[in-house]
């Protein structure tokens, strides 16, 4: 399937919507955040919509998605693409100040968010310098909704005493018809705003045209994994990411079948495993980390019934080849390692169900075409390690309000991914790290940059670094080489001190997970710090 062959005029809630015909009362949404069918989706999607236009919202307009997994989340979504919206899905582990940034540099008009979040948001607004001036509106789904608007005038509400006034949501959608037409939006018109972090910390933000949702599920739902309408898709990656939105709700309704959503922490591995039983999905979608974190428990498969999976998904980072014999063993089932991004919204190198090679990422799917080149530009011969730069048509066109790193990651039709890749004599390809200093961690960007930095922010800390490391899986977590501040012994209390502090000081998943002290640090004759001597010198580390 081509772009092209999608009609001119194509919305992307077709994919939520052409199941009205053939399945409107199937189960389109199930797990702990309750039950909807597709008519049900479909018509909460479209009261979405309509609050959205009496709200002001037209075509082109940021919606922003700060919420659990949940149906509500599904149908924000599909009621922002109905009136031609761009849907802001938003992660809920960042921090304030990080929340205020995207919210700003993604021009929110709206913000649905949840009353368990509404702290947060309350922190981000605040947090926002020179405030947020394009959010007119915060809607808040749950019951501390409720009480926060029916204490006040609906359209008096501020929300923790901020000046955007906020609404309940099931209040704000109640009113609301239930039929709404759809805007009639072109195949290359903007519908998603993801953003994804750089080396400096500065979240880039990246649009989707509708077109690329329907493709991408295609090219990659249908024909690499085999998705079908008796399938239940389950991913533990949220649907902030890309990831967790094509796993989620685009490819398995695409096909006609339903979904599993999670709203509670991925992080929770006996939670996650519950859900797979009770739910009893068939494909699961999910990042190494969450593998081995299972294969980690004791007797996983006496103790848990996950005998309804036939198929595995991972993706964020490399599978280690251990990790996948350990799942095939303990279950029984494969797990499909195929590597997308942001970028090009899903995964463009993939395993194949029966064909899968441990270890690699696959060979390229369907509709992607890969280079494998050296610094100049010049391609590799077979089994030589390079860039790898991918053509497609699900890609992005840029990065909003970043033009120098547009210029350098977009390249015409090429994408530089950033990824180091050789490929072997039978055309499977194997990850060999990154070109930049970036890392992976649970399949979610950490940049050691950020990291360093507040590191340094504490007394103790003279001088840091941070790599990746190993752990004795094979997973990579990052390290930090500190050099301590005078009067300050090295001891492990206070790298433990240090971890906590990093823990709290930015989302959890990015602390350093071991500390060692160091007099001095490796360097250039320009002063760099030479992180691959670190690397080297780290080896494997035990798990934590
Ligand atoms: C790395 C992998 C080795 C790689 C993503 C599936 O991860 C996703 O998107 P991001 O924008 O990051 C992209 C980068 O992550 N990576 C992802 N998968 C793999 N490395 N093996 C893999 N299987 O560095 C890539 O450039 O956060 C994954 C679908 C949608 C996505 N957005």
């Amino acid at each position: 399937m081509r772009a092209a062959d999608l009609p001119l005029r194509y919305n992307a809630v077709e994919i939520l919507e052409h199941n009205l015909a053939e399945r409107a009362g199937k189960r389109a949404l199930d797990g702990p955040a309750g039950e909807r069918t597709f008519a049900e989706v479909a018509e909460e999607a479209n009261r979405v919509g309509n609050a959205l236009q009496e709200l002001g919202v037209r075509a082109e307009d940021r919606v922003a998605i700060l919420l659990p997994d949940s149906p509500e989340w599904a149908a924000a979504f599909f009621g922002t693409l109905k009136v031609g919206g761009v849907a802001l899905g938003v992660n809920t582990l960042l921090t304030p100040s990080e929340h205020a940034y995207i919210l700003r540099d993604g021009k929110a008009r709206v913000l649905i968010t949840d009353g368990s979040l509404a702290p947060a948001v309350a922190a981000a607004l605040e947090s926002a310098a020179g405030g947020l001036p394009d959010l007119e509106q915060v809607i808040v789904v749950g019951d501390s909704g409720r009480a926060l608007a029916d204490e006040v005038p609906a359209d008096e509400a501020p929300l923790a005493g901020l000046s955007v006034p906020s609404l309940d949501y099931s209040g704000w959608i109640g009113a609301q018809r239930a039929e709404l037409a759809p805007a009639a939006t072109h195949r290359e018109d903007f519908c998603t705003l993801n953003y994804s972090s750089g080396t400096t910390g500065t979240p880039k933000g990246i649009l989707h045209a509708h077109k690329d949702l329907a493709l991408s599920a295609r090219l990659w739902g249908v024909g690499a994994l085999g998705l079908r309408e008796d399938d239940v898709a389950f991913s533990n990656a949220k649907l902030f990411f890309t990831y967790g939105l094509g796993g989620s709700l685009i490819f398995p309704w695409t096909v006609g079948a339903s979904a599993v959503l999670n709203p509670g922490a991925g992080r929770d591995t006996p939670a996650v495993l519950s859900i797979l039983e009770r739910y009893r999905p068939t494909i699961f979608f999910n990042a190494p980390t969450g593998y081995a974190a299972m294969l980690a428990m004791p007797d996983l498969a006496r103790e848990h019934d996950l005998s309804s999976l036939r198929l595995c998904v991972s993706a964020g980072e490399a599978l280690p080849a251990p990790v996948w014999h350990g799942w095939k063993e303990t279950t029984g089932v494969e797990i499909i390692d195929g590597i997308g991004s942001t970028e090009l919204f899903h995964i463009f190198i993939s395993n194949r169900p029966g064909k899968v090679r441990p270890g690699s990422s696959g060979t390229p799917v369907d509709g992607y075409a890969m280079r494998i080149v050296d610094e100049a530009g010049e391609a590799l011969p077979t089994g030589e390690i390079g860039n790898l730069l991918v053509r497609g048509e699900t890609a992005a066109l840029f990065y909003l309000h970043q033009e120098a790193l547009t210029r350098r990651t977009f390249l015409g039709e090429w994408v530089w991914t950033g990824d180091k890749y050789r490929v072997d004599e039978e055309g499977y390809y194997w990850h060999a790290g990154r070109t930049d200093d970036m890392l992976k961690v649970g399949g979610i960007w950490v940049s050691p940059v950020e990291v360093e930095g507040t590191l340094l922010g504490h007394p103790a800390v003279t001088e840091c670094a941070v790599v990746g490391v190993p752990d004795s899986v094979g997973l990579i977590k990052p390290k930090a080489w500190v050099v301590p501040a005078p009067g300050f012994e090295p001891t492990g209390e206070l790298a433990e001190e240090l971890i906590a502090y990093c823990g709290e000081s930015m989302a959890a998943y990015k602390r350093p997970r071991w500390v060692e002290f160091v007099e001095e640090l490796p360097k250039t004759a320009t002063g760099k710090i030479r992180r691959f001597k670190l690397r080297d010198a780290a080896g494997a580390h035990s798990r934590r």
